[in-house]
């Protein structure tokens, strides 16, 4: 397999560790101190606290798995924040697929399950910032070659558990930026087709006339919502209609 890294953001920058106390936690740390470029990943052998969802503990055996953080910069919606939790739950899908070709499923939102049992898990922090969401902390635990686990983790499995075969653990990482490259670029270009298609939206922003059945109103367009629908700002609150509610005057 071809290691160089080809990706165009994922992976820019790497960062591993035997141990630290959990790779979402460094990703913080460096955000707070170092403007660490878009597609930094931190890796690391073992976490001291490593960190599931709603103070929940994730817990890996010593480099046996993947655990990793990327941090990314979307400049997304808030609205659409879910969408990064589609795009990271289809590469890791992608990843484990390329890997071992076994039938994965996305427990909602983000767990990684085959079967009944979970082989990976997904910690997203988001910074939001007026509407966008400015920064991402994109954390992924993936049990790869781990056999045994603590009754705490009872429902759990690995890669190499199902596959009956040890997997390259450089091999699965490198599987893994690549398709989270894939589909975050693809959201990135979805977010860019409808930020263009905002800007070009007639009367953006200016003050303009409306009928609403028979109601003749003054509205300002201010952009669409995720399902399409015009979002006006009528008497200082926006509202969202639906095509044929309303008709611009022009
Ligand atoms: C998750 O939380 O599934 C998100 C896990 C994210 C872990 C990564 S590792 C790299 C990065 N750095 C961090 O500190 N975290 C991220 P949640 O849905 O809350 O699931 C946690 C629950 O899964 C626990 O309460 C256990 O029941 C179970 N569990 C713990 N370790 C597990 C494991 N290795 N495999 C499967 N299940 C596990």
């Amino acid at each position: 397999m071809n290691k160089t890294n080809q990706n165009k953001i994922i992976a820019t920058k790497v960062y591993h560790f035997k141990e630290i106390d959990s790779t979402n936690d460094y990703a913080s740390l460096l955000l707070s101190n170092n403007n660490p470029v878009e597609g930094t990943v931190i890796t690391a052998d073992s976490q001291t606290k490593g960190r599931g969802q709603y103070g929940r503990k994730w817990l890996s055996a010593s480099a046996e798995n993947l655990l990793m953080s990327v941090i990314l910069y979307p400049w997304i919606q808030a609205e659409n924040q879910f969408d990064l939790n589609i795009m990271v739950s289809l590469a890791v899908k992608e990843a484990i697929t390329n890997t071992i070709g076994e039938e994965i499923k996305v427990k909602w939102p983000n767990d990684i399950y085959i079967g009944k049992e979970k082989i990976g898990g997904v910690l997203i922090q988001n910074y939001i910032s007026g509407q966008n969401i400015t920064t991402s902390i994109i954390g992924i635990g993936v049990n790869v070659n781990q056999l045994i686990f603590s009754p705490e983790a009872a429902n759990a499995s690995s890669l190499s558990k199902i596959s009956r075969t040890k997997i390259n653990l450089d091999d699965f990482k490198s599987l893994l930026y690549t398709s989270l490259d894939k589909y975050y670029t693809l959201i990135k270009r979805q977010h860019q087709l409808r930020e263009k298609y905002v800007e070009n939206l007639m009367n953006l922003n200016e003050s303009s006339h409306f009928f609403i059945g028979e109601h003749e109103v003054s509205g300002i367009i201010k952009g669409i919502d995720q399902n399409g629908k015009l979002i006006v700002m009528i008497d200082n609150e926006e509202k969202a209609f639906q095509m044929g509610e309303i008709r611009m005057k022009i």
